[in-house]
């Protein structure tokens, strides 16, 4: 717990000096509004903040952190990450995937009710909240792991035979996005983290299923259609799998700067040496990226299935992370459905005593160690 509390002051502190050599920070609110008007202040600083802090250590995320665990489904406040460390996740994400319906819950059966619920109370912890979506196909009407058609990007772009209905779709995204607002009525900025692993070819987004131009558009067409409907409490993630080789590669369908802010991989471990030299090599080439186009780095989504390995955290995961400055890294969901499909521990998980470890480790943030919003 001291550990923790240390950890705490370091990033207050550093954000707060920060602040006060760029000036009061009432002005740097004027400059922010004027230079990016389709961002929240809290959005904004937000981004700032994901800056700072992925130099001050790495923040621990993990999917649907909250909303179900192993054992468990709907208890309120319960995570198996705070289960066995006493703290949330800093970073808890959650997917969209079946909005698209209309229906009340999302693929893996949450209600968007309690996804809207926990998005709040992630922001009131100071924590962040990233969103993916595995989104239906829209031309077959089969999953988003539907590959048997190769045109179906095309067919939603503008001119295609799906766009309507896909424009339609994005309409209600926006209106989720803009319908998660504390009970004041401020909007609770999320990570939008859509078309990722799209390096790979098993979404109807992915490499083989499109151009790079027709992927770009798409992306293009998604950020812009938000922004239309006034979503302004948005960021948004490239998130690409664990294939490219090198910054070409990462690069070849990058929608651009002006579209991204986030960039990051999606890994899982199987053969552990495979695993580390490919986490190596994305942060290698992610970090690069970064630098030149001025983003912020995470490792978007991570793990090993069913973590067979008890010291995997320490052991693995930390010294992976080591050299780069990554913002936040992001375990998968602890599935209450599948027995064998978890990423985090949960209380007497053979991993759990090396997780406390991980959480004490000064160089990981949980969510009572960061103030993301101020
Ligand atoms: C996958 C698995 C699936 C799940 C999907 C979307 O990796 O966890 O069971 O439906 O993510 O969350």
């Amino acid at each position: 717990m001291y550990m923790k509390k240390l950890k705490f002051t370091t990033v207050l502190l550093a954000t707060g000096m920060l602040v006060a050599c760029g000036g009061a920070p009432k002005k740097e609110q004027a400059v922010n509004e004027e230079t990016a008007s389709n961002r929240t202040p809290e959005t904004e600083n937000l981004l700032s903040n994901l800056k700072k802090s992925s130099s001050q250590g790495v923040m621990f995320g993990h999917h649907d952190d909250t909303v179900y665990g192993i054992g468990w489904e709907g208890d309120e406040g319960r995570s198996d990450v705070n289960s066995v460390c006493g703290d949330y996740p800093a970073v808890i994400s959650f997917d969209l995937g079946e909005l698209e319906l209309g229906n009340e819950a999302n693929l893996d059966k949450v209600p968007f009710a309690k996804i809207r619920q926990e998005i709040v109370n992630q922001y009131q912890r100071g924590g962040m909240v990233s969103l993916s979506w595995h989104a239906r196909n829209p031309k077959t009407d089969g999953d988003a792991w539907d590959v048997s058609d190769t045109t179906v990007v095309k067919s939603i772009l503008r001119g295609g035979e799906h766009h309507r209905k896909f424009a339609g779709w994005l309409d209600g995204v926006a209106d989720f996005l803009l319908s998660l607002q504390t009970t004041d009525g401020t909007k609770v900025p999320v990570l939008f983290r859509p078309w990722h692993e799209h390096t790979g070819s098993w979404f109807w987004w992915g490499e083989k299923l499109c151009t790079p131009e027709e992927y770009k558009a798409l992306w293009r067409m998604t950020v812009e259609s938000l922004q239309a409907k006034g979503v302004d409490n948005a960021l948004y993630a490239y998130s690409p799998g664990a294939e490219p080789q090198d910054t070409a590669q990462f690069l070849k369908r990058y929608p651009g700067d002006e579209l991204i802010d986030v960039l990051g991989f999606d890994t899982y471990q199987f053969d552990r040496d495979v695993f580390l030299a490919g986490v190596d090599r994305m942060l290698a080439i992610t970090d690069s990226v970064a630098q030149a186009h001025d983003k912020v780095i995470a490792v978007t989504e991570i793990g090993y299935e069913g973590i067979p390995d008890d010291k995997w955290w320490t052991g693995t995961l930390l010294p992976a992370l080591e050299k780069y400055p990554v913002a936040y890294v992001l375990v998968w969901r602890n599935a209450r459905e599948k027995v064998t499909h978890y990423y985090a521990p949960y209380p007497g998980q053979a991993s759990a005593t090396d997780f406390v470890e991980f959480y004490k480790n000064p160089r990981t943030l949980f969510a009572a160690d960061v103030k993301l919003y101020e």
